[in-house]
């Protein structure tokens, strides 16, 4: 690991290390997107290459997807592989609850099918992620293109009619251009600066016709790593 990496660089690494340790030869492994999960891809590949590690990955975006046979691991679908053992992913923010919000690098659906499809889920994360309360981090929702603007309307009326503590929504499109994920789907971010209820908010975003899918992912976190600036990590 070269010297001049950032802090938070450091965390993540440290945390995708102690996180690369879990999965055992031979094991069904979902593989996460984003910074986090890229380093937990280097890892892996390393043990690949040094141990003859030999597992079959499902990976939860075309980025990761391609990182991962770059180092030699087996890519296969979640078609084929059905189920798998371990999914070892990032977040945007976790919470007491191990209650994550997820998605803010447009991969949210493909991540929660393969988590939900998995004996265990691992969150790596720097320190930086952890929040009494969800909901600073803006909250991705997966929505069908074919609905655009009225779903976003649907969304912001629905919203407006929620206590989510009392924070005004202001739905709108990430970034300039539209954010079209790998299943050709738009991403709307939801600001709603504190989240009073995940569990319930989850639940009702998903009823808006035209949402697809939401960052929120409630119960399915079986074990946060968390990495810090110095190198160390703490598993919970
Ligand atoms: C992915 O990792 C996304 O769900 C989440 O938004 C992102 C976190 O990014 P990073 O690891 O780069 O902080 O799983």
């Amino acid at each position: 690991m070269s010297a001049d990496l950032s802090p938070i660089d450091i965390a993540k690494f440290a945390a995708a290390k102690r996180a690369s340790g879990f999965v055992e030869d031979g094991m069904r492994v979902g593989l996460g997107t984003g910074s986090t999960a890229a380093w937990l891809v280097k890892c892996l590949g390393e043990r690949v290459q040094d141990e003859g590690l030999e597992i079959t990955a499902v990976a939860t975006s075309s980025q990761t997807a391609k990182q991962a046979q770059e180092v030699g691991i087996k890519v296969s679908s979640l078609n084929d592989v059905k189920w798998l053992d371990l999914t070892i992913d990032g977040a945007d923010e976790y919470d007491d609850e191990l209650n994550l919000i997820k998605g803010g690098g447009g991969a949210l659906l493909q991540e929660k099918i393969v988590a939900t499809a998995s004996d265990r889920m691992i969150v790596i994360a720097d320190s930086t992620k952890k929040v009494a309360t969800l909901g600073a981090f803006p909250l991705p929702v997966e929505v069908l293109a074919f609905g655009m603007p009225t779903t976003q309307l649907l969304l912001e009326e629905m919203l407006n009619g929620l206590d989510v503590m009392g924070n005004k929504a202001t739905p709108r499109m990430a970034g300039d251009a539209l954010f079209v994920t790998d299943e050709g789907n738009h991403i709307l971010d939801l600001h709603l600066g504190r989240i009073g209820n995940a569990r319930q908010l989850a639940l009702i975003l998903n009823q808006v016709p035209g949402v697809v899918e939401n960052g929120l992912f409630i119960d399915i976190c079986d074990v946060i790593v968390t990495g810090y600036g110095d190198g160390t990590v703490e598993t919970r």
